[in-house]
């Protein structure tokens, strides 16, 4: 019986789900995280990240990464020795546009990790660039610009590349970073992405980036799936030489590294190309069809749906990617997500439980009281200057200011992310708040369509396991292969009976008006 791994490192934390598949039968062995401040607080992190004075600037530590798949590889084979002995193959999923710095050393020693030693003190030295920007830094709007100019607009940028220049992505990143310090990017040999860079660690050597993690760079061309020269030079310096190569997301890299197989007594698993966690969440959440979208509650709350069709929108909200069925897919992420949540928790001094009896003590509508949940600078809609605003609301009602941060939070990814298809039919909620059967209440009634929740605690990390089951029945000689996207998600992505929520006819008229209004306050607060 064949068991494949999904890691998924995120913002937060790194989890690991293990799956098993025979036939029909299809089970979730285990599941589990670790969290990053929690497990490893030498690197000082809060929520997963480093800010330092200017807010605009927000990284993490590359070797917190490596210590973390060190960590989780070493309990999985401690743990579940006789799950881990049947480990056919791995992927995994990571926090999309981070980037990571080698440096020539850091490079060679990817595929030359000796067992004898931990990773860190490895890869120590190997980096040029010691402080990782994450999708959280929004500090290029500049080099934003620049590219966009110099490749001939904005339009034309996000054409080729499926999105305008975005200050989280890693061109303008990498672009920002060769101005700031020349001499370490001149020390630099290669740049990977989160995804590829904890891929060629499992498979010692240097991994791909696959078209969907590719897709969040401003750097790829979306229909050939290849680097585009004008971006390349738009950004950075000899960046083609920097860059790994871009390869199909059921890429079999290399198998599992002598490092794990001698240091943990790993069986030589398949290591799948890795993925961007929204491409992975895609799979996780079973939308290998169009007309289901899925809201991911996370450190950011993000939306993302299936298309058949490549569909830019031209207003620069959300963007598109290549997915891993090979098809195309929508994203739209919203920065004040669950920090903005717990803001407004903590403002009051609630627990989750307390929060979840405020939010239902208030009608749908909130008596008119808005919020504009801006805590942070938001990606969507663009918010360079954060500030949270109230609308006809008192600052001092707790039960009105919990009720004001999910409404305007449901509202927002209604209203921006139709680009992405129109109406959908469902919804699959995923992601910590998705627990919370209040705020999936809500979500039914502004979007008007179904909510449901899959049984996964954690769609990119299943997502990627998935994937390595899909990679390796493709791959495997005289193995019948699984038939389609349907077949691989089978038995895994089933909404839970006991989490469906349907909108409610009275609610949904209101929220229907609310909305309107909604996207009016924000058009008159920007
Ligand atoms: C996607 C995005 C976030 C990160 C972190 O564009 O910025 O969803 O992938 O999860």
């Amino acid at each position: 019986m064949a068991v494949y791994l999904g890691l998924d490192a995120s913002t937060q934390s790194l989890t690991a789900t293990l799956i098993e598949v025979e036939g029909d039968r299809r089970e979730v062995l285990v599941e589990q995280s670790l969290v990053f401040d929690a497990a490893l607080p030498a690197y000082g992190t809060s929520h997963g990240v480093i800010r330092g004075d200017d807010p605009l600037i927000v990284t993490a530590p590359p070797l917190m990464w490596v210590d973390a798949l060190d960590m989780m590889m070493a309990r999985l084979a401690a743990e579940w020795p006789r799950d881990i002995a049947r480990l056919t193959a791995i992927s995994g999923s990571a926090q999309q546009h981070g980037s990571v710095y080698l440096n020539e050393r850091g490079l060679a020693t990817l595929s030359d990790l000796d067992a004898q030693q931990a990773l860190t003190a490895q890869l120590a030295d190997g980096f040029s660039r010691a402080a990782s920007p994450v999708w959280m830094d929004s500090s290029t709007t500049t080099e934003c610009r620049e590219i966009e100019r110099a490749v001939g607009g904005a339009a034309v940028l996000a054409r080729r590349t499926g999105a305008h220049a975005f200050e989280r992505f890693t061109g303008p990143q990498i672009r920002a970073f060769s101005k700031r310090d020349p001499r370490a990017y001149a020390a630099t040999a290669r740049i990977h992405v989160v995804s590829s860079f904890l891929a060629s660690l499992l498979a010692g050597a240097d991994a791909p980036i696959d078209p969907g993690d590719g897709s969040g760079m401003n750097l790829m061309d979306l229909t050939p799936r290849a680097w585009w020269p004008d971006a390349l030079t738009a950004t950075a310096p000899d960046l083609d030489r920097r860059l790994p190569r871009i390869q199909p997301s059921w890429t079999v890299v290399n198998s599992l590294a002598p490092y794990w197989c001698r240091r943990y007594n790993l069986p030589a698993a398949k290591v799948i190309a890795w993925s961007g966690d929204n491409p992975c969440s895609l799979i996780g959440s079973g939308l290998v069809r169009e007309g289901r979208l899925a809201v991911s509650l996370g450190t950011s709350d993000t939306v993302i749906g299936l298309m058949r069709d490549l569909r830019i929108h031209d207003a620069g909200i959300g963007y598109v990617s290549a997915s891993p069925t090979g098809n195309y897919m929508g994203t739209t992420v919203f920065k004040n997500g669950s920090l903005a949540r717990e803001r407004v928790r903590d403002r009051f001094g609630f627990d989750w439980a307390a929060f979840s009896a405020a939010l239902a003590s208030r009608p749908p509508g909130n008596l008119g009281a808005m919020m504009l949940p801006w805590f942070d600078p938001e990606i969507t809609p663009h918010v360079a200057t954060p500030g949270m605003r109230r609308i006809e609301l008192d600052e001092d009602d707790a039960p009105a200011n919990v009720r004001a941060v999910v409404e305007a939070q449901m509202m927002a990814m209604a209203n921006h992310t139709r680009w992405m298809g129109g109406d959908p039919s469902v919804v699959y909620a995923t992601g910590g708040a998705a627990g919370n059967r209040q705020v999936l209440q809500v979500m039914a009634d502004v979007f008007g369509a179904e909510v449901v929740r899959s049984r996964a605690r954690n769609s990119a990390a299943l997502g990627a396991a998935l994937r390595a089951f899909h990679a390796d029945t493709r791959t495997t000689e005289g193995s019948a292969g699984v038939g389609s996207w349907d077949d691989v998600v089978r038995g895994f992505t089933e909404p839970d009976p006991a989490w469906r929520f349907q909108p409610r006819a009275e609610a949904v008229k209101v929220y229907a008006e609310l909305r309107e209004r909604y996207a009016e306050a924000e058009r008159a607060a920007l």
